[in-house]
């Protein structure tokens, strides 16, 4: 034996090329599974920061790659396996193309590979990626053909109607959200300290009807009023920036803010809104895995999207999160 001890020694895991160690699936048509990881590196990058969360994806792979042999055991964030019997697993689809210069071209695939695998009935869990990832797939979702709710959780309100002159950027985000037709309710949660927006954007985004819940008011409150502001049985597009999270359990990322969301808060709150709605798409973004601190970002994050894996699965089989 060579080197320090680790999980993945004590579990006997093998290495993997998929996230959880999930089958592979590369045919967006035609995916038999209750959701799909796609990994994408980036979509529309300011020019003074590039690409800075591309590793993201590759990273989260990584940082469950130890539990691999586990999949079948008791997950106690879900009261059962991950997948219980009765239920369909995930898949990963691996990362998608992207071009460092063409951010058009960057949008369309990302666009194509949501909605292709949204129409056949399986929930996208997109990987990012920066947050100007979610700005395709959440337009895609118009392709699916409902009115949809988007729960976001994220430090910052992204309601820039431009930032150093480009619109489709991670500042913009929910500011173009707001701007389709198919998107008809969004609620905020988790902002706090200074961010890209100025107060007129945030009274832009309350003058559209957007229900703030700011990090502050989570800690105060718990997460229940969150939860009594998504009607039931409504189409859910979950947009989770893990700077949501506190810096302490996930330091992995560009746009680290004191006073963040606890782990549970956060998986709380994505098993909160998918007993109420359907959850329909979800992403993850704002991964950075070379600011982590001993792969602690990494740990919170796979396990978060692990669990949201389960959570899904159980909602498409209609089994009740324990
Ligand atoms: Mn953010």
């Amino acid at each position: 034996m060579s080197g320090k001890p680790d999980l993945a020694a004590l579990f006997g895991a093998t290495s993997s090329d998929t996230f959880l160690g999930l089958d592979q699936c590369k045919d967006f048509s035609r995916i038999q599974a209750s959701s799909a990881f796609i990994g994408v590196p980036c979509a529309t990058p300011y020019g003074s920061v590039g690409a800075y969360a591309k590793n993201g994806p590759k990273s989260l792979r990584e940082a469950i790659a130890a539990l691999t042999a586990n999949i079948e055991r008791h997950n106690f964030d879900l009261g059962g396996p991950t997948f219980p019997q009765g239920t369909e697993r995930a898949v990963d689809c691996g990362d998608l193309e992207w071009d460092e210069k063409d951010f058009a071209k960057n949008r369309t695939i990302i666009r194509d590979a949501v909605a292709k695998i949204a129409k056949n009935g399986v929930v996208p869990i997109v990987i990012g990626g920066d947050d100007s990832v979610p700005i395709p797939m959440i337009e895609a979702m118009a392709e699916v053909g409902d009115d949809f709710t988007i729960l976001q959780i994220d430090a910052h309100i992204d309601w820039r109607k431009e930032h150093m002159g480009e619109r489709f950027g991670l500042s913009s985000t929910m500011r173009r959200a707001s701007e389709m037709a198919h998107i008809k309710n969004i609620i905020q949660v988790g902002a706090r300290g200074i961010g890209s927006a100025h107060t007129n954007d945030y009274e832009d985004a309350v003058n559209w009807g957007v229900k703030f819940f700011d990090a502050r008011q989570i800690h105060k409150e718990g997460i229940e009023p969150v939860l009594k502001q998504i009607s039931a049985n409504t189409h859910l597009i979950i947009c989770f920036d893990i700077d949501a999270l506190d810096p302490a359990i996930a330091p992995n990322t560009i746009g680290r803010a004191p006073g963040g969301l606890s782990y549970y808060q956060a998986l709380d709150l994505i098993s909160g809104a998918a007993s109420k709605a359907k959850l329909c798409a979800m992403d993850f973004v704002e991964i950075m895995p070379e600011v982590d601190v001993d792969g602690l970002g990494g740990l919170t994050v796979s396990r978060l999207v692990a669990a949201s894996m389960g959570i899904i699965a159980r909602q498409h089989a209609k089994i009740k999160t324990g």
